[in-house]
């Protein structure tokens, strides 16, 4: 009875809104405890709690809406206590909007060593110092409610590419038991847990998991073990299947993807979240995203150029600096430039998925996509 009580609390307060759609392209509304966003929507990674070199009031500037922030390495340091004791993610980070935590599984699997998998959790060894810890799907919802985020992930393995058709759907059977185990765990109703499907590739499996995850309802649901290695065209099938069976007034997460001619593929797939560490990993490289490709700011052209990186872009960066002041820094080795090149790079994504929302509601979703691949892809630099 409370778990169906605590189903109802949690459907009024992450309302999900479609307000306009082209093709299988939508926008929506997403109503969380700390605001409303607009979708589809590309969510900043901050793992440690800090979208890395970016502030809490520059994110807010440049429209991010959502930030990302992860169990696994909060859970190791400096621990959910911690966490805990500032009010949660908001008070801890500054930052007042909406958090979504992941709630581990993946990151376990990519950073932990030593790891083993039961049917109880997961055991590994610190990356940090190599103590053991045991992470199951109690443990991740008793962390993530320490943590505070809007959005929780349920506790999920995503097996590693390529992996055993076998294997993918042991693993997939026993991530819908601990979805289970995760709902049952949950005791807060202020926060929405997204269930994740996986699958691999293979359109069965997929099929299986969407079987078996749907029945749960959950507030959202998330597209898992994708971007892991397997080829574009593959992943996009993948989403294509997934995607178009997902219910349609959930709101649908791509997790772990990704680069900008993602985004609107996925788009077009009817996917509205995104998250990945792409424009602020490339930007500490020195690379800057343009709708004409993706510039390399270390070259010798770009220190001679008086230009701004993009003159469409209202970024810091953009509106102060130009390339060759920017190529200069990052020779100099100076921080100022891979924090501008974050910044404007994660700007750039905001834009481009404030276009394609522009795009969806004006009814010819295809057709601006297809104007921005055009230029995206002719590109040579
Ligand atoms: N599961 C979880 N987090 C993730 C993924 C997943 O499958 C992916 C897939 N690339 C990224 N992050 N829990
Ligand atoms: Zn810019």
């Amino acid at each position: 009875i409370l778990m169906g009580m605590r189903h109802e609390t949690i459907e009024l307060m992450f309302d999900f809104e479609i307000a306009s759609q082209s093709g299988r392209a939508r926008t929506a509304t997403f109503k969380t405890p700390h605001g409303t966003v607009q979708t589809p929507m590309f969510m900043p990674v901050g793992t440690q709690g800090s979208v890395k070199g970016i502030s809490p009031q520059e994110l807010l500037e440049i429209g991010s809406q959502i930030i990302l922030a992860n169990t696994y390495h909060l859970l190791l340091r400096p621990g959910p206590e911690l966490v805990a004791a500032h009010g949660g993610l908001p008070g801890f980070t500054a930052y007042p909007g909406p958090f979504l935590t992941d709630s581990g599984g993946f990151q376990v699997m990519s950073l932990g060593h030593m790891r083993r998998i039961t049917e109880e959790g997961v055991a590994f060894k610190s990356h940090l110092d190599g103590s053991n810890v045991f992470l199951t799907p109690e443990r991740s919802i008793e962390v993530q409610q320490a943590l505070g985020g809007d959005v929780i992930m349920a506790f999920d393995e995503c097996p590693p590419f390529p992996a055993e058709r076998t294997y993918i759907q042991a693993s997939l059977e026993r991530t819908v038991r601990w979805l289970d185990r995760c709902l049952r765990a949950q005791t807060r109703d202020d926060q929405a847990l997204f269930a994740i499907v996986q699958g691999g590739i293979h359109a069965d499996l997929r099929q299986q998991s969407l079987d078996a995850t749907l029945p749960f309802a959950t507030p959202g649901f998330a597209i898992g073990g994708l971007a892991v290695g397997e080829g574009k065209a593959e992943m996009f099938g993948a989403v294509d299947y997934t995607a178009a069976r997902l219910p349609k007034n959930k709101p649908r997460y791509l997790m772990g993807v990704g680069h900008p001619e993602d985004l609107v593929a996925g788009i077009a797939l009817g996917v509205d979240m995104f998250d990945c560490v792409y424009p602020t990993r490339t930007g500490r490289f020195g690379y800057a995203l343009t709708d004409d490709g993706r510039l390399n700011m270390n070259s010798s052209a770009q220190r001679r150029s008086m230009e701004p990186i993009d003159p469409d872009c209202d970024c810091y960066a953009c509106r102060h600096y130009t390339r060759a002041y920017l190529g200069h820094l990052l020779k100099a080795g100076e921080m100022l430039a891979p924090r501008m090149l974050s910044l404007h790079n994660l700007r750039y994504l905001h834009r481009l998925v404030e276009r394609a929302r522009v795009a969806i509601a004006s009814g010819d979703y295809a057709a601006w996509a297809l104007a921005w691949g055009e230029r995206y892809f002719q590109s040579s630099r």
